[in-house]
């Protein structure tokens, strides 16, 4: 529904057509609704004609400036519970334009704030594509210029969907991954006739590709479109959300959506007969094919490692989840058990992780999914302090897949080396993702970023926009693992640009928030909140202290950064100063 009010002049309508003539002032209030109800799109939702009519009301008589005002409150209220900031910089922010500066930076020249821009950028878009109450940010975010979209501006499930959420938690804004949570929960119903038709399962799967008319089945071709752990995927966000608020009633409103990915999954493994460990199959690793010794090549597959992953991540957060919300101990006990007969991680003659069951070669060495490092990022099963091993394997497969790719492609390994405590290495692949794509280069096919800051596949996609900017944040802070301890700076790049900065409203897992400060590299102030009452981890950086919710000396640390243990205080708030 658009409605033209004009100041002044003369407005009148005929054939269709409004014609304002003469007016000093002129303002288009436009407004959309649909009927589409994302919970089931089968089901009606509220009459479209009435929702308009109801906004087009609540705003009559309000002046531009008034509503400017209230839009730009309501985006600040996101935008300022986090920043980051570097203090270097450089003279070029104020002589290029945006272009003109990812040119020179891929030149080589310095230009730290280029990094922030980028990390903010990410925070704008988001805000800006996903808000509650709305669909998703699908592949172009909302910002797609044709009709007929690449990929049909879907959601694609083995990366691209998920990738667009890696920020929200850390940076604050979990609140806005919100149609995402609602999304999932939407796939089940179709997802049960999936599971039943295809497998003869109970629970729900989704594949490779979705959209939000509830598609689930698999993709249109086999080699590609039968991975099928898409949707449990998915439902890492909805633990991590939790895991980030300690929010017990949206646990129990999405306890049923974990579930049913729990359920399909478990039913439909199968032993493999060398080792008789519990493999998926059939199924492939995303996209990526295998060459057996005597040269064969293929890509269905039973267990690949990345299926394996999702395997362990899934049973292991829906048994605790069943745990905390005090219900199906049973079944939640043979899901530990289907756990341990999963096949493991496993690495090969050559050191790298394998990426299918047995250890053969990847058809394409380079190929842009890293699929078999899942457990590295986002899952946290192999940590470079927990599992050194596989840590140690996940690094050598980096290394064998090179740092190329696809703009997404480049972000994922920004999160892999920073979770590998890589900051070198994650800045290198920053500046490989800032590559400046233009009209020229662009049919060479190398990810990168457009004039205006939109991710290139190419073409255009916005996942790596969020997988860049949550691979900054993953570089400064991270609290992942199965222990739960909150690092600081844990892959801050040796550049000297970096070695000045400062972050704030960073969000932990355990529901806590930081502000921290550093000089010369190290963290020199700080302060911790904690939103919930809960234990709280903090590997407390060398000569620093932390002081509790009254001053005193909780815990001091040396000249080695020592972990810390304590139980925090709802809204407690926990300084950390040098010392
Ligand atoms: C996945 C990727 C492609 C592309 C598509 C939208 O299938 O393998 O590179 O990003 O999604």
């Amino acid at each position: 529904m658009l409605n033209v009010v004009s100041k002044g002049g003369k407005q009148s309508s005929a054939d269709g057509k409004i014609e304002v003539r003469g007016a000093n002032e002129c303002v288009l209030l436009w407004t959309a609704a649909t009927d589409y109800a994302i919970e089931d799109y089968t089901q009606r939702g509220e009459d479209p004609l009435k929702k308009v009519f109801a906004v087009m009301k609540s705003i009559s008589g309000l002046s531009f400036d008034v509503m400017k005002a209230s839009s730009q409150k309501r985006f600040e209220s996101y935008w300022n519970t986090n920043s980051f900031g570097l203090r270097a910089y450089s003279k070029v922010i104020e002589t290029l334009s945006t272009p003109e500066r990812l040119i020179s930076f891929n030149a080589g020249r310095p230009d730290p704030q280029l990094a922030v821009l980028y990390y903010n950028f990410g925070r704008y878009l988001l805000i800006s594509s996903s808000q509650p109450g709305g669909l998703p940010a699908n592949l172009q975010g909302l910002w797609a210029p044709e009709y007929q979209t690449p990929w049909n501006g879907d959601y694609h499930l083995n990366i691209n969907l998920q990738m667009n959420y890696w920020l929200a938690e850390q940076a604050g804004l979990g609140e806005l991954a919100e149609p995402l949570h609602r999304f999932i929960a939407g796939l089940v119903k179709p997802g049960h006739r999936t599971a039943k038709a295809y497998y003869n399962a109970p629970g729900w799967v989704a594949h490779v590709i979705s959209n939000p008319w509830g598609y689930t089945s698999p993709g249109e071709g086999a080699n590609w479109g039968s991975t099928l752990t898409g949707g449990a995927w998915l439902c890492g966000h909805l633990w991590e959300h939790f895991r980030f608020t300690r929010d017990t009633a949206f646990l129990k409103e999405y306890y049923p959506v974990i579930k049913g990915a729990a359920q399909f999954l478990s039913s439909i493994l199968i032993e493999e007969p060398e080792n008789k460990w519990l493999v998926t199959a059939p199924s492939n690793s995303p996209e990526n094919s295998y060459e057996m010794p005597h040269g064969f090549k293929g890509q269905i597959a039973m267990g690949p490692t990345m299926d394996m992953q999702i395997c362990r991540e899934v049973f292991a957060y829906t048994a605790e989840a069943a745990k905390l919300l005090n219900t199906d101990h049973q079944w939640a006990k043979e899901l530990r058990n289907v756990f341990r007969r999963l096949a493991p991680n496993q690495i090969g003659a050559a050191g790298d992780l394998n990426e299918w069951l047995h250890d053969w070669k990847d058809a394409e060495p380079h190929h842009r999914h890293v699929s078999h490092l899942y457990g590295l990022h986002p899952f946290d099963e192999i940590t470079h302090w927990g599992t050194p091993d596989l840590a140690n394997a996940a690094q050598l497969t980096l290394e064998q897949r090179g740092d190329g790719g696809t703009g997404w492609s480049k972000a994922w390994k920004i999160n892999f080396w920073a979770r590998l405590g890589d900051g070198d290495r994650s800045l290198k692949l920053f500046k490989q993702l800032l590559f400046p794509v233009n009209r020229e280069n662009m049919a060479s096919n190398a990810g990168g970023t457009y004039p205006n800051l939109f991710c290139a596949h190419p073409p255009f996609q916005i996942d790596g926009n969020f997988g860049g900017a949550a691979g900054i944040a993953e570089m400064l802070m991270q609290s992942h693992g199965p222990e739960g301890i909150i690092r600081l700076l844990p892959a801050l790049p040796s550049d000297e640009k970096w070695q000045e900065g400062h972050v704030k409203g960073m969000r932990a897992r355990g529901g806590f928030v930081l502000n921290f400060e550093w000089k010369e590299g190290r963290v020199t102030k700080g302060v911790l909140k904690a939103l919930g009452k809960g234990k709280c981890r903090l590997l407390l950086p060398a000569y620093m202290l932390i002081e509790d919710t009254k001053g005193g000396i909780l815990a001091k640390s040396s000249a080695k950064s020592q972990v810390v243990e304590f139980e925090a205080v709802a809204n407690g708030t926990y300084k950390l100063k040098r010392g």
